[in-house]
């Protein structure tokens, strides 16, 4: 098997279990992380089938996405700890993963919200001729919200390049999802925009109607894939995942639709590589993770000056340093020290919160 740096990141996201939440919690920004496993393979196989030129927006399962699109192990447990090392400088935590330079913009906490700014992308890439598409990604849940149809009536209107992938894990929280959806066909939704279902568990399917899909949304517009996947853990940290499903439902999945396993066996029936191989590149994931979090732990907490660095704040002089570096401008300053100490009393305060300063 090849070890080019590209494809050593794969294995990186199937050796990784879950994020190591509980041991950092303390000093995290992280309350709420929303685990990935199970899903984690099929962004790998939509990778294998687009480029870095193309676009891809998401919810909060945003990990193994943001892996796929090059980013690296530390970058993702020093955001998951809030560290400075972190792909969003700790600022983002789970929720907010990013990699512009990648295309990757997020990393969305509000259900359904990053579909119509997907379709923002996609409209873009219209607009300067690139040839290229936006991924938009959403939750089974998130497939009943109007805002994914006022997004999709105007992507078709305009025939833009988006491709709308429903992440299909048939729950939202703790709601099956025939407690939601009238039809939980959500590939069939779009009405006058047709729709393929995908088995997310298999990430060969995954890559070919990823293809698919983008040359059809260059030629004709949007269309929207399903993707059949599951959620083997509850919702988030908070949630055992067990009280509105059984035990057997799982284990079931399991042991029949794992896509790791699935990816293992196919390498192993086509001689690709023997078992010991595989459980040594396993082995030597599993270090890579370790290493990854020993890293993360060592990296330092936010400077404060960052509180005012990628934030909305024109003319009160706070976005003026150099980005990392302390907010240049006398007031920039003043404000910076007052809101850092708390005092939302203070007149500069008061002039940038408005109405809020009351509170
Ligand atoms: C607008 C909005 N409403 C409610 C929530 C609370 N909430 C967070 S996740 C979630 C469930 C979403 O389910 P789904 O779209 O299926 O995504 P999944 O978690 O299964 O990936 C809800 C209701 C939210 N974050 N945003
Ligand atoms: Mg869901």
């Amino acid at each position: 098997m090849s070890s080019s740096p590209s494809s050593a990141r794969w294995p990186s996201c199937a050796g990784w279990r879950s994020p190591p939440i509980p041991s950092t919690r303390r000093n995290s920004s992280v309350d709420s992380a929303t685990c990935t496993t199970a899903r984690k393979l099929w962004p790998i196989g939509m990778e294998a089938a687009i480029t870095k030129k193309d676009c891809i927006i998401t919810a909060y399962r945003d990990h193994c996405t943001f892996l796929g699109r090059g980013g690296t192990l530390l970058q993702v447990f020093s955001e998951l700890m809030g560290r400075k090392d972190g792909c969003s400088k700790g600022k983002g935590g789970s929720m907010h993963f990013y990699k512009k330079d990648a295309n990757f913009y997020g990393g969305h906490g509000i259900v359904g919200a990053q579909v119509p700014l997907g379709c923002g992308l996609a409209f873009a890439q219209k607009y300067s001729k690139d040839e290229t598409v936006t991924f938009a990604l959403y939750g089974d849940g998130a497939a009943n919200q109007g805002q994914l149809f006022e997004a999709l009536n105007i992507s078709a209107l305009w025939d833009l390049p988006a491709i709308l992938v429903c992440e299909n894990n048939h729950y939202g929280m703790g709601t099956a999802e025939w407690r939601a959806a009238k039809s939980p066909s959500y590939y069939k939704r779009g009405d006058y925009v047709p729709g393929l279902k995908v088995d997310g568990m298999d990430a060969l399917a995954v890559k070919q109607a990823c293809k698919f899909a983008k040359e059809h949304a260059l030629k004709n517009g949007p269309i929207i894939l399903e993707m059949d996947t599951y959620r083997y853990h509850g919702h988030s940290m908070s949630d055992p995942g067990s009280t509105y499903r059984t035990r057997d439902e799982i284990s079931g999945v399991r042991q029949e639709r794992d896509p790791i396993e699935r990816v293992r066996k196919l390498i192993l029936s086509h001689d690709l590589a023997t078992e010991k191989e595989l459980k040594d590149i396993e082995k030597e994931i599993r270090k890579e993770v370790d290493e990854a979090i020993a890293q993360a732990k060592e990296s330092p907490m936010p400077d404060p000056s960052e509180l005012f660095t990628n934030v909305y704040a024109k003319g009160y002089g706070a976005e003026k340093g150099e980005e990392g570096g302390a907010p240049g401008g006398e007031k920039g300053q003043r404000l910076q020290m007052n809101l850092c100490h708390g005092d939302i009393t203070a007149p500069d305060c008061k002039e940038w919160l408005g109405p809020w300063g009351n509170h």
